[in-house]
């Protein structure tokens, strides 16, 4: 890092040089730019030096491979990975700018959904972090996850053109390009008695990398984020095109600037679209191009890959790497089918996100086919080997079998059942959720080749959802423990435990959440213009909107307390403040009606006076990466209420529990993990278990209408929903909600998602939540019991945990790091 001299010189030139400007004229968003092409310049040399180190270390590279990066933001998270967050903060000053204003100036980059996207950019700063080499792999959308505004109660999604002024942090690396061909046939000639497989009339673009830095916390360690871009090729001349060629030539600049156009904006559903298959093939095609000209620029013997590589699939979206890799094996470096699967079975690993139905991934044959003939064949081959595997093991039930476990079945291409054939490690991500797929969803594979199946139990970085997030506590728990060594090494949050029974720490850490809060309130009055009691309780439930997280519970018990506030005259309760935020897909019509309740409810709620601001409900527009820090950092209660076995592990969980909010949660996903870390007494545990859940699921016996008949409160809240009290305009606008709470739909159980079964225990959870908040002594030592407890949920051990049992890394030396 430069000194405070030279940086304040760096910043000047840079704005004298793309704005022609003096510091004193230039605006927010130039300092923002001058600011962040100095600190590129500075993190240069460490990343050159870095991938020197890569290559005279003869590392094992892990190239994890995802369609998403929830990144967020990078120039705070970069300045604080260099250690220079104070001397960056007083140079701005010096120059009359503040640091965190200038930060707002960034675009969000928001290439990813959710959970999954996310989980992969926190890998990321934790691979570079615990010096282990490795690439992230993904795709450089134009579009990134499109920007919420609410209008009416009602989600409206604006594009979100992150890179129209430019990124400063990328490099666009156009001698790595390569290209990737689509559809036409497959011509088998016969070359010296061997079948030489050739696509013709195809039609390709090409890909062009562009990397971004990733830092690692204070070690000079700098790996690569690098997502592909598609360019049309244009190498047609005009003096012989016949009219063929010019329609090629117009449909492959198309092809070029549809597929790296826009972020599909589904999280957890699966649609079938060509063009998702298309986006997934051609990211890894050159990924994986790539990582093999690499390998072989320093290697003679392709057999040694797996030594020397190794590739994560984050979910099925990039599993056409397997017959992609033996593709390039077998047809480019003329290897033999055992030797080409020996190579890729030993170098895939594959995560598991979801157990929901809805988002496995299968291809139609037919599109698959034409889109992939080559790919294709290849897939046919694995497959055709698979099922003579299974007719060995099974020769009395094969038939069961092979409906259960074919790749190829029923005209569909199943992703995942060919990432667990061919790959040689299978993860889901919290506890729960393996025992779910080994026993479960994955059963027969597991019974089958048990070895592959391990957990990986997710983790979020500390670097941004403390350090970054909340650096107030960071200062806190800096001065407490007397170090600032958790920053690295997140267990070391126990040593906080001493504080637990220190009336005066105690009170230090509420003023610190109470401070947190107050940003927080600011935010909400300048985006909402909704007041907010920062001494109300913040319970916050942000997350995407799906069905299985039942945000719809969580408002149906707002409205279940308005009730009670409004018409019972011994009712009384502590002031609080429900905080939302979610995005629903753009098709997705039961969760953008769930947003349009929480707003409607919102506005009934607090414009009325009667009750005395004892309860608001508060829906933050857009919530993303950016925002998350604020919110989580003045979160009191953290709503993990998915029905049980739905969520796969959550990792806003771990980031409320960090920053101090103790979970009211169903036992499923990594909630079951945060109890038995910070003990049930911790904790605020409601609703059915996952076998309860999964019981009903195959046995019924479940009828939300025995509640509803029975149970008053929940009947008037139901009611509620389509008399138009809420809803003045339209008595119709929620009666698909109430229908899903009580009608049967079609063949299907109503009330899929427990909501009616699990309300009595919720608002039960919510009084004992209550009960423990107006004991501040009793709150304050539940909330830092969740800080001292975090260690376990950092990425770095997550991590630790994938080397360990999966990728075998080595830590590379880096002799001129600080
Ligand atoms: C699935 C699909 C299906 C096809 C269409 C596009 C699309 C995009 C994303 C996904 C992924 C859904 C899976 C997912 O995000 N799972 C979440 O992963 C988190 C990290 O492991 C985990 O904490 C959450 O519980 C889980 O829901």
């Amino acid at each position: 890092m430069m000194n405070a001299k030279e940086l304040k010189k760096a910043i000047e030139d840079n704005v004298k040089v793309l704005y022609r400007k003096t510091i004193d004229e230039a605006s927010k968003e130039q300092v923002f730019y001058a600011l962040s092409y100095a600190i590129k310049d500075t993190v240069i040399d460490e990343w050159i030096n870095t991938h020197k180190a890569y290559d005279e270390q003869d590392a094992k590279i892990l190239y994890y491979l995802s369609m998403e990066f929830l990144i967020g933001r990078a120039l705070g998270n970069n300045i604080i990975n260099l250690g220079a967050r104070k001397e960056v903060a007083e140079v701005l000053e010096e120059l009359g700018f503040d640091l965190t204003d200038i930060e707002d100036q960034e675009s969000d980059p928001a290439l990813g959904n959710g959970g999954l996207g996310r989980l992969a950019a926190c890998f990321l700063d934790s691979l570079a972090t615990l010096n282990y080499p490795a690439y992230g792999c993904g795709i450089r959308y134009h579009y990134g996850m499109f920007k919420q505004k609410i209008e009416n109660g009602y989600q409206k999604e604006v594009p979100d053109d992150w890179i129209k002024n430019g990124y400063p942090f990328e490099i666009k690396r156009s001698e790595y390009s390569y290209i990737v061909k689509f559809g036409g046939n497959v011509r088998v000639d016969n070359v010296n008695g061997k079948e030489k497989f050739i696509q013709e009339n195809y039609g390709s673009v090409k890909a062009i990398p562009y990397d971004m830095p990733v830092l690692g916390y204070e070690n000079g360690m700098v790996n690569s984020l690098r997502i592909w871009d598609a360019e049309a090729i244009t190498n047609f001349s005009l003096e012989q095109f016949d009219k063929g060629d010019y329609q090629k030539a117009l449909e492959q600049e198309n092809l070029a600037k549809t597929l790296v156009e826009v972020l599909y904006p589904n999280d957890n559903h699966y649609a079938g679209k060509e063009l998702r298959l298309k986006q997934q093939y051609f990211f890894i095609s050159a990924s994986l191009q790539r990582a093999l000209d690499k390998f072989k620029s320093t290697h003679s013997d392709i057999h040694m890959l797996p030594e020397k590589v190794v590739f994560q699939l984050n979910d099925t979206h990039p599993t056409v790497a397997i017959p992609e890799l033996m593709r390039l094996l077998l047809d480019e470096e003329g290897l033999n089918w055992d030797e080409a699967w020996d190579i890729t079975s030993r170098c895939m690993a594959y995560t598991n996100h979801t157990i929901m139905s809805e988002a496995l991934e299968k291809w139609p044959i037919d599109l698959f086919k034409s889109l992939l003939p080559r790919v294709y064949q290849i897939v046919e081959e694995i497959n055709r080997r698979f099922v003579v595997q299974i007719r060995d093991r099974y020769p009395n039930n094969a038939a069961e079998k092979e409906k259960k476990m074919a790749i190829l079945y029923d005209g569909q291409v199943r992703m995942a059942y060919m990432a667990i054939i061919a790959g040689f490690s299978v993860n889901g991500v919290a506890k729960l959720h393996t025992q779910i797929l080994e026993h479960q969803e994955l059963k027969d594979f597991y019974e089958m080749m048990p070895e592959k199946f391990n957990n990986k139990t997710n983790g979020i970085t500390q670097r941004r959802f403390l350090v970054h997030a909340n650096p107030l506590l960071t200062d806190w728990i800096t001065k407490k423990l007397g170090s600032d060594k958790f920053i690295t090494d997140l267990p070391q949050l126990s040593g906080l435990k001493q504080y637990l029974n220190d009336d005066k720490s105690l009170e230090e850490f509420m003023e610190i959440k109470y401070q947190n809060k107050l940003r927080l309130v600011k935010y909400i009055k300048e985006h909402n213009g909704i007041d907010v009691d920062p001494n109300s309780i913040f319970d916050v439930q942000v997350k995407r909107l799906h069905e299985y997280k039942r945000q719809l519970l969580n408002i149906l018990h707002v409205m279940y307390l308005y009730n009670k506030l409004k018409n019972d005259d011994n009712f009384d309760m502590y002031p609080r403040t429900f905080i939302f935020g979610a995005k629903a897909a753009a098709g997705y019509r039961r969760a953008k009606q769930t947003i349009k309740l929480i707003n409607s409810v919102a506005d009934v709620i607090n414009n009325d006076k009667s009750i005395n601001g004892k309860i608001k409900v508060v829906f933050i527009e857009d919530y993303k990466v950016s925002n998350a820090e604020i919110i989580f950092a003045a979160a009191d209660v953290s709503e993990q209420i998915s029905t049980a076995s739905k969520e796969a592990s959550g990792t806003g969980n771990m980031k409320f529990m960090l920053n101090g909010a103790p979970t009211l949660g169903t036992m499923d996903g990594a909630n079951v993990e945060i109890v038995e870390e910070v003990g049930r007494d911790n904790a605020f545990i409601f609703g059915l278990s996952s076998d309860e859940v999964i019981a009903y699921e195959n046995n019924g016996g479940y009828d939300p209408m025995t509640i509803f008949n029975s149970d008053t409160e929940i009947r008037t809240v139901l009611m509620q929903l389509v008399n138009g009290f809420y809803s003045p305009n339209n008595t119709e606008e929620f009666r698909e909600i109430y229908d899903s709470l009580l009608k049967k739909q079609g063949n299907d159980r109503a009330d899929v998602y427990f909501i009616l079964k699990d309300f009595r225990s919720y608002a039960k959870a919510h009084d004992e939540v209550e009960k423990a908040y107006k004991d501040k002594k009793r709150w304050a030592k539940m909330a830092l019991t969740q800080t001292a407890n975090a260690g376990k949920f950092s990425s770095d051990r997550t991590i630790e945990e994938y080397v360990r049992d999966i990728w075998h890394l080595t830590k590379l030396r880096l002799d001129n790091a600080k």
